[in-house]
């Protein structure tokens, strides 16, 4: 231990490897003691200040602190204290895209030495406390340092997608007034190079066009491939790293400094910057991992999610390595070269704990149990969903192929608003159930209302179903929308005043599990993935032939929802394959490849009230191919739209 940092000496209160009787009485103390419950729960992280206070907010008005006295620095907590104390555990093993590329091995004293470098880089390049870093990266480990090397120095990052557009990219960057950014020459995804260099380009001279110049661009050389750089601008990551000092002494941070903004789609505008804080989301995210995924040290943990994504900010930085866990950190897809790269994997590196997303085990089940069958699978010890329901056609497949039908799997519900998982199986204490994600989490009250708000009461032998809402705040709850505090209470508190609205509708079996059914907001969930429709809307619009859009989900064998989008075109543009085909780029361009609609509908006309709303209820069941029930449409302006809609409906 350093000079600079004054741990707590208090130990963590162990709770996992619990009976079910023992969950239910931690979760009933952690609501009827909450700040006995938490004060418990700090020892789990290094503190230069441990907190006095422990949970402090508001919903109405809304104003959320944790640990608000405490002074803490979350790259400490993911790197020296491991390196210290085990110079040699392993914090990363990075398995490439191409399988006869090597792997990589980062011990946690490498991780350290290589983040301080790159804390030391972000200062050079004029980088404070405070200031907003893009970083728009590959899964590759030099994601996460750069990640952990805003944490030592206090700046906050904001990760966007490799997938996303320049557009999108731009947007971000602009909302967040970043002036740095952190990315790779390339990225590779089966076998394909992403030219991240060239869209980060293009994104900053979208930025500097609307009034957010990007000061500095640091480069990670990946793939070798050919990038320009801009004269005192872009600096490359190895050239910078050779003249910068070896250590950085991690800044102490207020508790409720942010650590993080990651923007989010919902159902309204433009994407959302969710701010995290530090303390709480760190312990949030680290309590979680090691209750939900009952780690043991030494062994191996793998989340297939990106670091672009919540889960990957939780479960594959944040919550391991403030674990001293050893995660593994894929660059590729589950298909390429072949549909079992992900049975190779763990047979590879002995994998233990194996975390991914429903879609995923959708698009491989449809090649049978062979591709499992041929990998030696014995190392594998727990299984993890998350990123939307999982049907229990797929849950029973995983269990029974992957799990040899021994394996527990810890269906996860959570939210990017939410840090981590909210309600969730313990391994071993709780019995599941196929596509349950069964019991709340400790510190975590769920309800369900009505849609005015009234709350549904449940007793043992009833069920009940309507809109999920949690009561009380939690640790690794968001503080707020980046420059929108506004937004945030509006988003969150004000459909049910005084209670968190997920956006999710869920019901609650006879013997008190939680099932969550999707979303209630015009939020669709694409391969796990979240997309507004107004975003996706909003894209079709900008293309000039377009007059206007209308987007709704509808049930896809493999990602959950796809995206349909009703389309009129402006008067004398004809319809024409080659035209909607037009509107697929458009949205590529504008957001991204997981935005671009399965299906685009062109019509003459929209559904409309004869105040001119939109009946989107209707455009749902059409595309759902639900004809027989539309409901009520007397109140349309001109019905017989919905006659020339059914008889267009694509793919019937
Ligand atoms: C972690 C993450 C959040 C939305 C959420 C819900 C859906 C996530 C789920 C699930 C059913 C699960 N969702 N996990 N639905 N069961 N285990 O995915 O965050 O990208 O913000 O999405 O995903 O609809 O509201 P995020």
């Amino acid at each position: 231990m350093s000079e600079t940092i004054h741990p707590v000496t208090q130990a963590a209160l162990a709770i996992t490897r619990t009976t079910a009787e023992q969950y239910q009485a931690a979760h009933a103390r952690s609501l009827a003691d909450p700040d006995g419950f938490w004060r418990d729960q700090i020892g789990r992280l290094d503190w230069y200040r441990a907190p006095t206070v422990m949970g402090n907010w508001s919903w109405d008005p809304v104003d959320i602190k944790w640990f608000e006295d405490g002074v803490i620095n979350a790259s400490w907590n993911c790197l020296d204290r491991w390196a210290e104390a085990d110079h040699t555990r392993t914090a990363i093993i990075w398995e490439a895209d191409d399988p006869k590329a090597k792997t990589r091995r980062l011990s946690y004293a490498e991780l350290r030495d290589e983040v301080t470098r790159m804390a030391n880089a972000l200062v050079a390049l004029g980088v404070d406390k405070g200031d907003r870093v893009t970083i728009y990266m590959p899964m590759i480990p030099e994601a996460a340092m750069a990640m952990l090397a805003c944490a030592r120095i206090g700046a906050v990052h904001s990760v966007v997608f490799g997938g996303f557009s320049a557009e999108s990219l731009a947007g971000r960057i602009e909302d967040a007034q970043s002036r740095f950014i952190i990315t790779a020459d390339e990225g590779r995804r089966g076998g394909k190079p992403i030219p991240l260099k060239a869209i980060a380009d293009e994104a900053c001279d979208k930025a500097e066009a609307a009034g957010v110049n990007v000061e500095a661009m640091l480069v990670i050389r990946h793939t070798g491939g050919a990038i320009s750089m801009v004269e005192d601008r872009d600096h490359w990551w190895h050239e910078i790293r050779a003249e910068v000092p070896a250590t950085c002494t991690p800044e102490p941070m207020n508790a409720e400094d942010p650590l993080f903004i990651l923007y989010t789609s919902g159902s309204t505008g433009k994407p959302k910057g969710v701010l995290h804080s530090t303390a709480g989301y760190l312990l949030w995210a680290n309590l979680t991992f090691e209750t939900v995924f009952d780690y043991r040290a030494g062994e191996i943990f793998w989340c297939t999610a990106d670091v672009g994504w919540v889960t990957g900010h939780s479960y594959i930085v944040y919550g391991p390595l403030s674990a001293g866990a050893t995660v593994l950190m894929f660059e590729g897809v589950p298909s390429w070269p072949a549909n079992d790269r992900f049975w190779q994997v763990i047979d590879k590196h002995k994998v233990n704990i194996f975390y991914t997303a429903p879609t995923a085990l959708r698009a491989i089940m449809r090649d049978g149990d062979e591709p499992v069958n041929r990998h030696d699978l014995s190392s594998l010890r727990l299984l993890g969903t998350v990123g939307e329901p999982i049907n229990p056609e797929a849950w029973n497949w995983y269990h029974r192929v992957v799990g040899k039908g021994q394996l527990p799997i810890v269906d996860t519900w959570w939210q990017t608003e939410t840090g981590g998982a909210l309600i969730t199986p313990l391994p071993g204490a709780t019995p599941l159930k196929a596509g349950s994600a069964s019991w709340p989490f400790f510190g975590i009250e769920p309800a369900l209302v009505e849609a005015d708000g009234s709350l549904i009461a449940w007793t043992p032998g009833t069920e009940i179903s309507g809109n999920l809402v949690l009561l009380r705040s939690w640790p690794g709850q968001a503080r707020t929308v980046f420059g929108d505090h506004e937004r945030f209470t509006q988003t969150y508190f004000t459909a049910y005043r005084g209670r968190y609205f997920t956006g999710d509708g869920a019901r609650r079996d006879a013997d008190g599990y939680w099932w969550i059914t999707g979303r209630v907001d015009d939020v669709i969930n694409v391969s796990g993935h979240r997309m507004g429709t107004a975003e996706v809307e909003s894209a079709l619009v900008a293309h000039p032939d377009v007059a206007e859009a209308a987007v709704v989900g509808f049930p896809h064998d493999i990602k959950g929802q796809g995206i349909y989008a009703y389309v009129t075109l402006n008067a004398g543009v004809e319809a024409s394959d080659a035209l909607a085909a037009a509107l697929k780029a458009t949205v590529r361009a504008e957001i991204g490849g997981i935005a671009v609609p399965d299906h685009i509908h062109l019509t003459p006309a929209l559904p409309k009230t004869r105040s001119g709303k939109i009946m989107r209820r209707i455009l749902r069941k059409i595309a759902e191919n639900e004809f027989g029930a539309l409901g009520d449409t007397s109140t349309l302006a001109d019905p017989t739209v919905v006659d020339a809609l059914i008889e267009g409906r694509l793919n019937r």
